[in-house]
């Protein structure tokens, strides 16, 4: 569970544990919203515990539990496997924890938890076909090499999928961002990825994949990543990313606000929109704070698992403006005006607001 900030302060004022978190972990600067693929040192980072240390050479995949085959593989064996190359766009779960109210305490988002980058690896599916999956065989767990304590449990980082997630063709074992080795932060040498899911789902420093009979009951599956409203509420587990946009903020910021300043006269707003649960179907653009909406020009699809690109022309009058954007998926989710709160802060989509003031 996440502890809330108490007192007056506590919806402004960020404590020293959270500070801690956002200087070690990093979101993508919005102005590289402009770049189909996030270049590697601008996509966001998320890591829980430490970056392990890893050695490619030395380096080992255990496949087991619930299989006829066990294996354990090599960088090498991986490699030699058939490898595909996919445009996927991955937000992290607490992405918009920050403007909730009360703020639940960990990694503080705004809105910058996301990034799209072109991953180099082999589909998981062959591999566990040819381990053989037992028949009772429910879900899949993902083990990293890094460990830590969270919620007072020591711990691997570990996560597991449904059987039949697990199965889609688009999910990789990969050991390439844009192209290159993957660096330590973003999982080196092995990661998983699986497009379409909240980040937590993609385990880095990925040493071992194992079939399991019964369902996957530790910290990271039970203990987080469930959306609660309550204190008595069960709790729904976070999967899939809900639609979202984001736009690139225009003009010139100031450093401290964030505000934007900018010319009159007309302008060329563009911005991302992604969805996990179905393709974007529409982008709509508000210079009103939300008051009046109108649709956005979408851009061409690069991948079915990555954002398109949306552009919208506006006639900036003089004044302060408050600029919005919301998707819509194909099927029929879309970004609400105000978050809906949970105490993990998870999966806040709320339409971002960009504050603008227009100026000769
Ligand atoms: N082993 C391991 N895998 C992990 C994590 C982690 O802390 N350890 N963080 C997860 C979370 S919460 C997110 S959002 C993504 C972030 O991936 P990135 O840092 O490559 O952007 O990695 C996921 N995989
Ligand atoms: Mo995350």
């Amino acid at each position: 569970m996440h502890g809330q900030p108490e007192g007056e302060d506590a919806a402004n004022s960020i404590t020293m544990e959270e500070l801690q978190l956002a200087a070690r972990n990093h979101g993508m600067p919005l102005e590289a919203l402009r770049y189909d693929v996030t270049p590697v040192g601008l996509h966001y980072l998320l890591i829980h515990f430490d970056i392990p240390e890893a050695d490619e050479r030395t380096w080992r995949l255990e496949v087991g539990g619930q299989v006829r085959a066990p294996r354990t593989l090599t960088m090498e064996e991986l490699r030699r496997r058939p490898a595909v190359t996919v445009p996927v766009t991955m937000e992290c779960a607490g992405n918009g924890r920050a403007r909730l109210d009360p703020r639940p305490v960990s990694q503080p988002w705004l809105e910058e938890a996301v990034g799209t980058a072109e991953w180099t690896g082999t589909p998981l599916r062959p591999l566990l076909e040819e381990a053989g999956i037992s028949p009772g065989a429910v879900e899949v767990l993902f083990a990293g090499a890094d460990r830590g304590v969270q919620g007072g449990l020591e711990q691997d980082y570990e996560r597991s999928l449904p059987l039949d997630e697990a199965m889609r063709d688009e999910v990789l074992l990969a050991w390439e961002i844009n192209g290159r080795p993957l660096p330590p932060q973003h999982g080196y040498p092995l990661r998983l990825v699986v497009p379409g899911w909240y980040g937590m789902t993609s385990v880095k420093w990925l040493r071992g994949i194992s079939v399991l009979g019964e369902p996957f009951t530790g910290y990271q599956q039970t203990g987080s990543y469930l959306i609660h409203v309550s204190q008595d509420d069960p709790g729904v587990p976070v999967t899939r990313m809900a639609p979202r946009s984001l736009l690139l903020p225009p003009g010139i910021p100031e450093f401290e606000s964030r505000e934007r300043f900018l010319a009159p006269g007309r302008h060329q707003l563009r911005g991302r929109a992604w969805s996990g649960r179905a393709p974007i179907a529409a982008v709509e653009v508000s210079t009103d704070g939300g008051g009046s909406w109108q649709p956005a020009q979408l851009g061409p699809r690069q991948s079915p698992w990555s954002w398109v690109g949306w552009s919208f022309v506006w006639e900036a009058t003089p004044g302060s403006h408050q600029l919005c954007s919301r998707a819509t998926d194909e099927a029929g989710n879309t970004q609400p005006l105000h978050p809906p709160w949970n105490d993990g802060g998870y999966a806040n989509n709320a339409v971002q607001r960009v504050a603008v003031t227009v100026r000769p």
